[in-house]
């Protein structure tokens, strides 16, 4: 008997990245716990991770390459070689290229793993030798960090865990209790101390639950909440003048922008009492130990990128930023990639990138349903790995009509059959990461992780890295850069200045950029061209930000008169437990068939329409129509429901259709993100 301890971290797209031991015994994946030495998660997993060896080891795993043999989604497929799936894929993309061009040849990915080199690997090098077309910006994460980024220079804030010396802690539109558990003890224990926190969410959370104060704003709305705080922060002269004299840049402009943006002008906008907003602003200033804490919840928006874009000036105006304990903490990921902290030199974690992606027709990572249905010059041929766009992308009923396409040639690298892989031509089984090398980055905390195999992938399964070298061989492509190993791979992603020894002996190393107790902007040193925090988009207005932040109402928000046909805002929130994203939720270890797809809807509501819980409701609007048990909670204010997001479709069998079925896939104000979260429905009996 062979016995193999490894360390690992995990690889799921969670700000936590914890550290794991995986244990294999005979070369079958025994155990997963979690590693006691791990500085942020301390020997604790999670609920979907604890059963990790039940995912690896799980019966319906795909271990073999697929051939569809059945319509596009009945799931019928036939097993298949490696060398025949990619001959297949090599003669389909030949032949699209051939006679469509290599841009009508999409890769689509997400971050079904973030490790440095599996999430992508050296995929950009190769699908820039095939001329295809690129993606950009993401449904997670990039509107929020150029909204930052316009004050900042780029999107790196305070490390969250500074919230240790925070006097009064905001959680902004961030569930930590569910997305962020390992933050949370933190938090509590600068509760316990005597902070005060205060959350603010359209939804009663389960971390709402726990705050000392929740502000429950319309969804959206946060900006004009925002505005007002600003006001207020002036007009109560709560501000650090000396501070904003030497580090910040338009603050004259700024006043006067928002002078009349009061908290009896936001008040009706955001249904919150301007009494609440005026004594949330004024906290803000007289607490200099106030930290903001964002994560991804109030991105979805199209004022997503402004409402971080305000977030951080916060701390700004009030001088927070000199304060142990003050700042905006959002994600801390990119510290990893800035070597000097004193010059803030970034040396570029992305490894092998494609030199000429800016030449190569492009697409926005969420706007898939509208890229497949919608070009003139349509795309011929998808590549999708790491994420399962048919549950996870907004407008997802677009996705499906463009994966059934007959003149789309399709293909997925997956782990599972997910709803996605059922409309693939060829499915390519995937290894998972307890069989793969990797290198962890973090966005929740500032430790890098080391990944260790501890077996090797299961059946025919391959990891991201062989995949792309597996593709490039069949394409016949001899580049050295398609070809590293794994270990050339990393060494190139985590460059000089990790230790990639210690990474290797430990499973962590904190990024060196960022010492304990940093405070990144006490001195100023904002990364923008001018050296200041820009409350005015001095070097970002050609990128397509208002000179100022602004207000803008948008067709499915407050007000709009969309809302006379469709009256109710959906929210579509992550909720389960045991579920990451569309992951496990197919898994019986993992579904609670009592918590099913469901609406929630608030009493009053629900009243208004005759219903009661456990009846039947069709939630929907122009997009999409979803037919759905009812659930009555105290949790949402009325005029807002709830459809939570997560769910396999294919695992209810009377379910029809997703949540993102019903939601928008209108960009962000600009940072190329997805304004799933702007999506009016009407509720009615069936
Ligand atoms: N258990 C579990 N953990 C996860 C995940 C999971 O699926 N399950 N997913 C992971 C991923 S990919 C991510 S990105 C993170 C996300 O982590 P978070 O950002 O914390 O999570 P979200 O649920 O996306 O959004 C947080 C909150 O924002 C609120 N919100 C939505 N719109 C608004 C608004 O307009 N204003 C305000 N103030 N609040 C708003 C929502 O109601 C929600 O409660 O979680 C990660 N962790
Ligand atoms: N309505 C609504 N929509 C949302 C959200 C929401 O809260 N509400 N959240 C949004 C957010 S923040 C995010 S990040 C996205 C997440 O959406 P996706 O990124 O699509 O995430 P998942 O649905 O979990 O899909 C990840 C897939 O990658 C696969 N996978 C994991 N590891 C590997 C690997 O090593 N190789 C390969 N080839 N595959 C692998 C898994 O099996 C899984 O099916 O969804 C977004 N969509
Ligand atoms: S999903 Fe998140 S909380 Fe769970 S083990 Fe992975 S990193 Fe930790
Ligand atoms: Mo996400």
């Amino acid at each position: 008997m062979t016995t193999l301890e490894v360390l690992g971290t995990c690889h799921h797209d969670c700000p936590d990245s914890c550290g794991w031991i995986a244990t294999s015994v005979d070369g079958v994946l025994t155990s997963v716990k979690g590693n006691p030495a791990h500085p942020y998660s301390k020997g604790e997993l999670c609920p979907k991770v604890n059963k990790f060896v039940g995912r690896v080891n799980h019966e319906d795993r795909l271990l073999k390459p697929l051939i569809r043999t059945g319509p596009k989604g009945s799931g019928e497929f036939r097993e298949a070689t490696w060398d025949e799936a990619l001959e297949q894929i090599v003669a389909e993309f030949t032949r699209v290229r051939d006679s469509h061009g290599g841009e009508a040849i999409l890769p689509w990915w997400s971050a079904g793993t973030q490790g440095l080199i599996q999430n992508a690997g050296t995929s950009h090098a190769l699908f820039a030798l095939l001329g295809s077309s690129t993606q950009y910006g993401s449904v997670c994460g990039a509107a929020s960090g150029i909204g930052m980024a316009t004050v900042y220079g780029h999107g790196l804030g305070t490390d969250p865990l500074q919230a240790e010396h925070s006097d009064q802690i905001i959680l902004w539109g961030t569930n930590t209790r569910l997305t962020n558990r390992h933050l949370w003890p933190t938090i509590n224990d600068a509760q316990k101390r005597g902070a005060k926190v205060i959350v603010i969410d359209p939804i009663k959370t389960i971390t709402a639950d726990k705050a000392d104060q929740h502000i429950q704003p319309l969804p959206g709305t946060d900006v004009a909440m925002l505005l007002a705080i600003i006001n207020v922060l002036i007009a109560d002269d709560l501000l650090d003048h000396e501070y904003i004299a030497a580090h910040a840049l338009g603050f004259d402009e700024l006043a006067a922008h928002v002078a009349d943006k009061t908290p009896e002008w936001a008040a009706p906008l955001c249904g919150v009492d301007a009494n609440v907003i005026s004594e949330l602003a004024r906290s803000i200033g007289q607490i200099p130990a106030t930290m903001i804490r964002g994560l991804i919840g109030v991105e979805h928006h199209f004022s997503g990128p402004t409402m971080y874009r305000l977030s951080a000036m916060i701390p700004v105006l009030t001088g927070s930023h000199k304060v142990l304990g003050g700042g905006f903490a959002r994600s801390v990921g990119a510290w990893a990639e800035v070597d000097d902290v004193d010059t803030g030199a970034v040396s570029g974690l992305a490894s092998v990138v494609a030199p000429d992606a800016g030449q190569r027709r492009s697409f926005r990572q969420p706007a898939l349903g509208r890229t497949l249905t919608e070009q003139d010059d349509p795309i011929h041929a998808v590549f999708i790995w790491n994420g399962n766009p048919i549950l996870s992308m907004p407008e997802s009923a677009a996705v499906r009509r463009g994966l059934e396409r007959e003149d789309l040639f399709t293909v997925v690298s997956e782990q599972f059959m997910t709803d996605t892989a059922r409309y693939a031509d060829v499915v390519l089984p995937a290894a998972m990461e307890t069989e793969m090398i990797d290198a962890m980055p973090a966005w929740g905390h500032l430790w890098l992780g080391w990944n260790e195999p501890a077996t090797a992938p299961l059946g025919d399964a391959v990891s991201n890295t062989e995949l792309f070298r597996r593709l490039a061989t069949a394409f016949g492509f001899s580049q050295p850069e398609l070809h590293l190993t794994d270990m050339e791979q990393v060494r190139l992603a985590v460059a000089d200045h990790v230790d990639l020894d210690a990474l290797r002996r430990d499973g962590f190393v904190r990024v060196s950029s960022f010492p304990e107790n940093h405070l990144p902007y006490a001195e100023g040193g904002f990364r923008t061209p001018s050296g200041k925090a820009e409350l005015v988009a001095e070097s970002f207005g050609a990128l397509g930000v208002s000179h100022l932040p602004e207000w803008i109402p948008v067709a499915e928000g407050p007000g709009s008169p969309q809302m006379d046909t469709f009256p109710l805002f959906l929210q579509t929130p992550k909720k389960a437990t045991r579920f990451l994203n569309t992951s496990y939720s197919d898994l019986a270890a993992h579904a609670d068939r009592e918590t099913q797809p469901h609406v929630e809807l608030d009493q009053a509501d629900a009243e208004a329409r005759g219903l009661s819980a456990g009846d039947t409701a069709r939630v929907f609007n122009e997009r999409a129509s979803l037919v759905l048990p009812v659930a009555i909670t105290d949790r949402l204010r009325p005029g807002v429901v709830s459809v939570p997001w997560g769910y396999v479709d294919s695992a209810y069998g009377d379910v029809i259709g997703s949540a993102n079925d019903l939601t928008n896939a209108a960009d962000t104000e600009f940072g190329a993100g997805s304004s799933y979260g702007d999506t009016l429905v009407q509720v009615e009996p069936v």
